[in-house]
């Protein structure tokens, strides 16, 4: 009797008090930063946003469009009305999701720190963030990142750092003076990567003030080692909380692609502390939601629990989800568009890293012949025609809103996926020699493909070290007797 009765209670007490996935993150602030560069999130994508959070446990979104003119450029002035209500309309959403709607400023350009300038500034913020209090915003952040020219040439001192952490102390105090519902702030230094905090390992003259001066209970942000690197390891982040002497934040930026628009950041996040304790991370994503759910979906997994992570299947998991029947199609596409780079940045897995391995197997046994050769051209025409029929079935079923995003790159794809069909059959030719003529028609009509290609680069960009590049090894193979494909 007894027995039954405290399973009775315990069943009310669950009832009341459900235990939700979502608490037993270690992360207590977990979300997404809107904090790129170029056209924001409509309103119809931040909603939708918001309530992917809250389905996946992040528990916190920061509206930092840095093209949303109120935001940054022109911080001093107030959202005119009809925004208002979009704001306010986004807190109700956001609400509803048990999700916090944290508002961001970057004055830094042209904020005034003293004199009368400096006081009419103050209390232009103050009114500005009064505003925002107005709608339901209850958490608030501070950006000072990008200010004076590019990051790399960041040239901020120890006064700099001074004037920007006493105007967030400040700010800060007389705000939350005013409103006992409001948290710390948040905030991004201008050396915000730690690479730009330090000199032969010791702190330049900004990074030391900063923080010295700053509110200890002020979040701190910053990326990492770099803008945007392979990861964060508990060392790096052991290493950057000592600079700063309290635990740092992390704003990530993968799926960002706002440095390189041609290419979709579609892999998941990787690399981030196991055991260092964040008490905050906010993903920076695309300019297309939709397709940047793919990668917060592992992120909020990462979140969970940083320990155990498993960022492939989480992947694999995210896109079942979100993709349904249209699931394998997408892995496939998404497998090929990963890895983020150029001369800076770094980030990400590498595009269709188990299809290159094949590649490399093929071409280490090609020149020889014989059964392996014989056996790796066939598989590789399967797998180049799993490409072009996923490209094109994707292409015919995926809703408007998704297809939308990904239309040039999905194109591409299929495009990729026929001409590396053709490099085979190329390669197949060359081998018999049995029709000169057509081997050299096919030839030249490859090598105007593989131009069109290159100059189409700026526009869409997938897997260019997988497919793209096989058309490439095959065409020198052809006329060099090497791919340079990287063989064994
Ligand atoms: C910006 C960010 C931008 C990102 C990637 C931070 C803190 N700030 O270099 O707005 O989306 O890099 O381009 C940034 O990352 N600066």
């Amino acid at each position: 009797m007894f027995y039954w009765f405290s399973c009775f209670l315990a069943g009310l007490l669950f009832m009341a008090f459900p235990v939700s996935d979502a608490d037993a993150s270690p992360i207590s602030l977990r979300g997404v930063v809107e904090g790129f560069y170029g056209t924001p999130w409509s309103h119809k994508n931040r909603k939708d946003m918001l309530k992917f959070c809250g389905e996946q446990g992040l528990n916190a979104y920061i509206y930092a469009p840095k093209d949303d003119p109120y935001h940054k450029d022109r911080w001093r002035e107030p959202y005119p009305p009809k925004l208002q209500k979009r704001l306010a309309e986004l807190v109700r959403t956001a609400d509803k999701h048990h999700v916090e709607f944290v508002f961001a400023i970057s004055p830094g350009h042209d904020l005034h720190y003293s004199g009368a300038e400096g006081i009419a500034d103050r209390k232009i913020m103050l009114k500005k963030l009064e505003a925002m209090h107005g709608l339901g915003i209850r958490r608030f952040a501070i950006f000072f990142d990008d200010i004076k020219g590019m990051t790399e040439k960041s040239s901020v001192d120890a006064e700099d750092a001074r004037n920007q952490a006493e105007f967030i102390n400040e700010v800060q105090k007389e705000f939350r003076a005013a409103h006992e519902d409001v948290p710390p702030f948040l905030a991004v230094p201008t050396e915000y990567f730690y690479e730009d905090m330090v000199t032969e390992k010791e702190p330049k003259p900004y990074t030391r003030t900063f923080p010295e001066v700053l509110s200890p209970d002020v979040t701190v942000l910053y990326t990492g080692n770099g803008v945007v690197t392979e990861g964060i390891s508990d060392k790096d982040l052991e290493q950057a909380d000592g600079l700063y002497g309290r635990k740092l934040g992390v704003w990530w930026n993968y799926p960002v692609s706002d440095y390189q628009e041609a290419k979709l950041a579609l892999g998941p996040i990787v690399n981030l502390p196991k055991k260092e304790e964040l008490p905050a991370l906010f993903f920076n994503p695309m300019k297309h939601e939709h397709l940047s759910k793919i990668a917060l979906a592992t992120g909020a997994e990462y979140a969970q629990d940083p320990e155990h992570y498993a960022p492939e299947e989480a992947w694999s998991r995210a896109i079942k989800k979100q993709y349904g029947k249209l699931a394998a199609d997408m892995e496939l596409f998404a497998s090929h568009s990963q890895r983020m780079e150029n001369t800076w940045a770094h980030c990400g897995p590498q595009d269709a890293a188990a299809l290159r391995r094949e590649m490399d197997d093929f071409w280490e046994h090609w020149a020889t012949g014989g059964i392996e050769a014989e056996l790796g051209w066939f598989e590789l025409r399967h797998r180049f025609q799993a490409m072009d029929d996923a490209s094109s079935h994707l292409q015919k079923e995926l809703p408007k809103d998704i297809r939308k995003e990904c239309a040039p790159q999905l194109e591409l794809f299929g495009e990729l996926a026929r001409a590396d069909l053709q490099a085979l059959q190329l390669l197949r030719m060359h081998r018999s020699e049995n029709n000169p003529k057509e081997m050299k028609s096919l030839l030249a009509e490859l090598k105007e493909k593989n131009k069109e290609f290159t100059a189409q680069q700026k526009t869409a960009r997938i897997s260019d070290g997988t497919a793209r590049a096989f058309l490439e090894e095959a065409l020198s193979y052809v006329e060099t007797g090497t791919s340079k494909a990287n063989v064994k």
